[in-house]
């Protein structure tokens, strides 16, 4: 490690067995492409360093896994196996940087993610920015497909929810009802919303932001999921929490989104903790759009990250002098 400031680690996840769309994988190349790493770079006390790509290596036609009367699991395989690298990788990354980003790829590889996260930093909190809370477990999910199951697998308080599906013994509970927090959830399942019940999960949906504001909504739950300021934030942001209108690119679309400027804040908030140690950029599918909105959509997440990581120029503006690092 050197003492140029914050190191970040760069890291492409580009999974696709969690869902059925066919082009989420091209994400890391659609986000690079739209010009992160220039964008990152020459920043004083920040220094950027990509890993490269975890090899998915998705293979097509590997079982479903089956359920008496329900949607097969789909891909459980495939998923398992590219998440282990994924949290291994992670937790290597952490060995040397302040931060690691993470670029999707579908949102199961928040089960790699936070996984690696957890091995490498003790009481990670969680911010999950979403349209859907992603906590279906295998018999609540309408659709079988894992990315919309990431934290039934993380979750302490889920455990007996569990099944035993092959490939996934390794992943340990590392996360409970006190340090997740939801902003800009609205599309929620019956089986989900009797879990955030059940464990009163800390959450602001999209109704609370238009009620009280996206900066009340903010101050509340990082206060709830981070009451002393020094936990280390895993922030997983999936593009879909945005309007589909400034993020057409993705394949769960859901009207009623984040404004551009409540996306950016969220993120500045984030960065102004000093305590961002992971991040997830999940969900871009460059191939479910024309060529410009999917271009949009990943300069979108480029601007997402850099806000996260304190290069705004709005934060820059009123952030006290000495404060030059993110942590
Ligand atoms: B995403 C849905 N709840 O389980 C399900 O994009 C959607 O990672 C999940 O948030 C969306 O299939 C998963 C209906
Ligand atoms: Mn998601
Ligand atoms: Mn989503
Ligand atoms: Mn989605």
């Amino acid at each position: 490690k050197t003492d140029g400031g914050v190191q970040i680690g760069i890291l492409g996840a580009p999974i696709q067995s969690g869902q059925r769309n066919h082009g989420v994988q091209f994400g890391p190349e659609a986000i690079r492409k739209a010009g992160l790493i220039e964008h990152l770079d020459h920043h004083v006390g920040m220094t950027i360093k990509d890993f490269g790509d975890v090899e998915a290596g998705y293979v097509q036609g590997h079982a479903d896994f089956y359920l008496t009367g329900k949607t097969p699991l789909r891909n459980p395989t495939s998923t398992a196996q590219a998440n282990s690298k994924v949290a291994d990788t992670v937790e290597n990354i952490l060995k040397s940087c302040d931060v690691c980003l993470t670029l999707g790829g579908d949102h199961s590889t928040a089960i790699g993610t936070i996984t690696g996260h957890a091995r490498a930093r003790e009481n990670i909190s969680v911010l999950w920015v979403d349209a859907h809370p992603d906590l279906n477990t295998p018999v609540s999910s309408p659709s079988g497909n894992i990315h919309g199951m990431p934290l039934h697998f993380l979750m302490h308080d889920l455990q007996n929810e569990r099944l035993s599906i092959p490939e996934f013994e390794w992943v340990k509970p590392c996360i409970t009802s006190s340090n997740l927090g939801y902003i800009a959830i609205r599309d929620i399942d019956p089986g989900e919303i009797a879990i955030m019940k059940r464990y009163n999960i800390p959450h602001c949906s999209i109704r609370e932001i238009d009620r009280n504001g996206i900066a009340h909504c903010m101050e509340k739950i990082l206060d709830m999921i981070n009451p002393s300021g020094n936990r280390p934030i895993h922030l997983s942001f999936d593009i879909d929490s945005l309007d589909p209108s400034i993020a057409p690119a993705t394949g769960t679309r859901v009207r009623g989104g984040l404004t551009y400027r409540e996306g950016m804040y969220i993120c500045e908030e984030v960065a102004r903790t000093g305590c961002l140690s992971a991040m997830d950029l999940v969900e871009v599918n460059p191939e479910l759009s024309n060529f410009r909105e999917a271009k949009r959509t990943s300069e979108v997440a480029v601007e997402i990250i850099k806000h996260a990581l304190g290069l705004s120029d709005t934060y820059k503006l009123e952030r006290h002098p000495q404060q030059t690092r993110l942590k």
